[in-house]
């Protein structure tokens, strides 16, 4: 996969140029789960495309401010264009490189989707982010309660082998990254264990087993290292790569 750039553009940097004509870039944090939804499509999807790696979570490029005001990746730029937020971006990827199409077409199943996503968003990511960002340790097991009894409605949303059907797809893909990173909240009480969420688990090893997800992985315990730096309150997004 071609890649512009590993290392984190931190404050200070200059702005790359500009890809060239009809070439795809994107703007991503090799441990943002978001960033990772955008590139599980760009793997599937088998899309070639350039990577800037940004320091985002701490005090960023203030070029990045505008490609995206919001300061977020993912980011798309093509032909002048910008795309800013995951689903946004992978829709567009789905319109702009039609083959291999991951964004369901027909409207109930769209909708659905969406719903599950909205559960999702409602009963569980915001524990998730709060259980890493409290310091209070004594805080930290009712928002593991929180966070485990979403997960039980993601369970029972889960109703075939994959959240998008009979095969992997889009939703498939825009949960996936959090779940890759479940390991990092042990420490903090949240653990999902087979008896009580039998369905998530087989989907797991589903999911492991995808090509697209194997391409994205990061293992355990290179998540918990960022995990670690992040709770700390400076997150190394350079781990693991080269001098
Ligand atoms: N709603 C956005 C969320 C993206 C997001 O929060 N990305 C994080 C990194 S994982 C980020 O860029 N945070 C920087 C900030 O909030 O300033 C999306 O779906 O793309």
């Amino acid at each position: 996969m071609p890649t512009l750039t590993q290392k984190a553009f931190k404050p200070g940097s200059t702005c790359p140029p500009p890809p060239g004509p009809g070439k795809l870039r994107l703007y991503s944090m090799r441990f943002c789960p978001y960033a990772q939804r955008t590139r599980l499509f760009l793997a599937a999807k088998e899309i070639e495309y350039e990577t800037v790696n940004i320091g985002v979570l701490s005090e960023k490029p203030a070029w990045f401010l505008e490609k995206n005001p919001l300061g977020k990746v993912p980011v798309l730029e093509k032909d002048g264009n910008i795309i800013y937020e995951s689903l946004a971006c992978n829709e567009y990827l789905d319109g702009i490189y039609p083959d291999k199409c991951i964004t369901p077409s027909d409207p109930l199943e769209k909708a659905q989707q969406s719903m599950v996503l909205a559960l999702w968003d409602a009963k569980v990511i915001g524990f998730y982010y709060k259980l890493i960002l409290t310091k209070a340790k004594e805080e930290w097991p009712a928002v593991a309660k929180q966070l485990v009894d979403g997960m039980q409605v993601m369970e029972n949303a889960l109703t075939q082998p994959f959240f998008s059907g009979d095969k992997v797809g889009a939703l498939d893909y825009n949960l996936w990254p959090w779940f890759e990173r479940f390991s990092m909240l042990k420490d903090r009480g949240v653990e999902l264990p087979k008896e009580k969420f039998p369905k998530i688990t087989a989907w797991m090893e589903h999911m492991l087993e995808q090509p697209e997800v194997k391409t994205c992985y990061f293992p355990p315990e290179v998540q918990e290292q960022f995990g670690k730096s992040w709770m700390a309150g400076s997150p190394d997004y350079d781990i693991g790569l080269e001098e």
